[in-house]
């Protein structure tokens, strides 16, 4: 079974309180629940975290590697400027998939940039809430054909098919 960590940063846990018309109208709990009840249904395990912290986002994705198999990764405004979040992604080694809820590239230039963006597996943005159920999708069906591969990889040479 797939363990995923969904990670959460600065002014995420403000989510359904403020600012709707940008980030709607749900809430992080609901995030939260939405995530549990779309690993259920593709058989992974997932747990939820949110900090406004920079170093202790970073000491989460460096501790996932002993514990999850992929991170999703909501970073906020840090998005646009933390190399250390992009260098933690990147030592961990663990597939990571950016997301966002708004559609950053529709909004202003600085949120364009994306630290995030060259060390993750892919980025989903502009799907509200719904963007953490295809990133739980997206991931899930990741580490399954990656897993296919490496068992490809060592059960000897492949079969023709036709
Ligand atoms: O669209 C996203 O998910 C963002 O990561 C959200 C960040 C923003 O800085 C990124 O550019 C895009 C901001 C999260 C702040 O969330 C709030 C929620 C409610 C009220 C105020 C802020």
């Amino acid at each position: 079974m797939h363990s995923l960590l969904v990670l959460n940063g600065p002014n995420l846990n403000l989510l359904g309180t403020r600012q709707p018309e940008i980030y709607g109208r749900t809430t992080l709990a609901d995030i939260e629940a939405l995530c549990a009840a779309t690993a259920r249904e593709v058989g992974a395990r997932v747990s939820c975290w949110q900090s406004n912290h920079e170093g202790a986002l970073v000491e989460a994705i460096q501790q996932a590697r002993r514990s999850h198999d992929g991170i999703i990764l909501n970073a906020g405004a840090y998005t646009h400027s933390s190399i250390a979040l992009m260098d933690a992604i990147a030592a961990t080694g663990l597939p990571t998939v950016e997301l966002h809820l708004s559609n950053i590239h529709a909004r202003e230039p600085f949120r364009q940039r994306s630290f995030i963006a060259p060390v993750a597996v892919g980025q989903i943005c502009g799907f509200g809430a719904n963007g953490y159920r295809l990133a739980i999708l997206a991931l899930v069906e990741h580490l399954q054909r990656r897993a296919g591969t490496e068992s490809d990889a060592t059960d000897g040479p492949p079969t023709e098919t036709r």
